[in-house]
């Protein structure tokens, strides 16, 4: 039987970048601003003071040192905190589009594809920039394929999942060859008044051609051995943000409104289960956790993907065992696990084999066992 294969990658980064210390600077002039306008407040413990922020603090804590955004000013000016993206009129393209093009043709040239060879396009991302008509219409019109697109939507774990739903179309023959895109603009949904997590997330897409290997005609070739999704429900990672807020204005506005998470508690409940699971899956395929060459894991957190490294290796994993891309990228959602496989792959060799696997809000995991060919 035919192999499905990764057959193309790409990559998007926007032009513009935030180290920690610019971020914190940032954020301890709002605490500032904070504290002496409500000083009277503050000293009558009616307020709490804001303490400030710490770039060796998020260093230590995160293992991220930068992020791309898609607009640095507004994100670091104390008085907005949010990023400046001017609504466009409806004949525009839109920004994720727009993201999701430039990524596309990376992906699209590198698997060796044009338009008319692929029939399905999957948007696969934490956040649509609006409900409809889908993101991944719009851009398969952009690019001029034919076929058909959808949104999907498992938060950090999105491209994993996206990986299955395309690799079963192809298998049952819904499509030949899909195209998978993740654009994450994560600073439009994230509190930078947040002390405990303004830092934790950047922008980026990435891109994703799967197909089958009658069909593939690039160089390089990655089958999906294996494809492993879970979901535990929990509340530590969550957003309240939705069509439905309009119709309690008293809520409009506000904290949950953004990204909000227990972080102690992500860490310590997911950690585990994201290494049973990759575990497991080796152990049904008959593959020893020696023979992976590269997991390519979510990059939400450097300790944590060295603990889970570590619990499906049983020792402690190398940088080039488990590389990372959070210090200059910080944790993009979905598209941190492709762009450590983007990146980090220019050694393997014919059989070598690797795991790309995201885990985040839901809770949710997905394992992708891959081969080289
Ligand atoms: N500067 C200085 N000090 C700080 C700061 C700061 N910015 N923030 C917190 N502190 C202090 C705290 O006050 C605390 O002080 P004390 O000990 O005196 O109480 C101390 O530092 C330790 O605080 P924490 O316990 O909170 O710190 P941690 O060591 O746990 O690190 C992390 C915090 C980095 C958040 C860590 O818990 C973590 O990474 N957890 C895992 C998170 C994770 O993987 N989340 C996945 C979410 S992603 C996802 O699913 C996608 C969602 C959709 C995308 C949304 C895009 C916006």
């Amino acid at each position: 039987m035919a192999a499905i294969v990764i057959s193309g990658t790409g990559l998007y980064t926007p032009s513009q970048s935030i180290s920690n210390e610019e971020l914190v600077a940032s954020f301890n002039a709002y605490v500032e601003l904070y504290n002496s306008e409500n000083t009277q407040q503050i000293e009558a413990g009616e307020l709490e003071a804001l303490q400030p922020s710490s770039a060796e603090f998020i260093e230590k804590a995160s293992g991220i040192k930068a992020r791309y955004v898609v607009d640095k000013e507004g994100v670091l000016d104390p008085h907005r905190m949010v990023p400046n993206l001017p609504d466009r009129p409806n004949e525009a393209q839109s920004i994720q589009c727009e993201m999701a093009v430039a990524a596309a043709q990376e992906a699209m040239a590198q698997a060796n594809k044009s338009a008319a060879d692929i029939d399905a396009v999957i948007v696969a991302a934490s956040n649509m920039q609006r409900p409809y008509p889908a993101m991944a219409v719009e851009i398969q019109d952009a690019l001029g394929i034919k076929g058909f697109g959808f949104d999907m939507n498992v938060a950090c774990s999105s491209a994993t999942f996206g990986i299955q739903q395309a690799r079963d179309a192809v298998l049952t023959g819904s499509a030949r060859c899909v195209l998978i895109l993740n654009p994450e603009i994560c600073s439009g949904h994230l509190n930078f008044r947040d002390r405990d997590s303004h830092f934790i997330f950047g922008d980026v897409c990435t891109a994703i051609v799967i197909e089958s290997s009658e069909t593939a005609t690039a160089d390089e070739l990655y089958e999906i051995v294996d494809s492993k999704l879970q979901t535990i429900y929990s509340n530590n990672i969550r957003n309240n943000f939705g069509f439905l807020n309009r119709c309690d204005i008293s809520g409009v506005g506000s904290p949950d409104k953004l990204f909000v998470q227990e972080g102690r508690k992500v860490f310590k409940e997911v950690c585990p289960e994201v290494a049973k699971q990759i575990s497991e899956q080796l152990e049904k395929l008959s593959i020893s956790p020696q023979s992976l060459k590269r997991m390519w894991l979510h990059q939400a957190n450097l300790s944590m993907n060295q603990l889970i490294a570590k619990r499906v290796l049983g020792r402690d994993a190398s940088a080039e065992e488990a590389p990372t891309i959070l210090n200059e990228y910080a944790n993009t959602s979905s598209a941190g696990s492709v762009i450590a496989f983007h990146k980090h792959r220019d050694d393997f060799l014919a059989g070598d084999l690797g795991v790309l696997c995201s885990f985040g809000a839901g809770y949710s995991i997905g394992s992708v066992v891959l081969r080289r060919l």
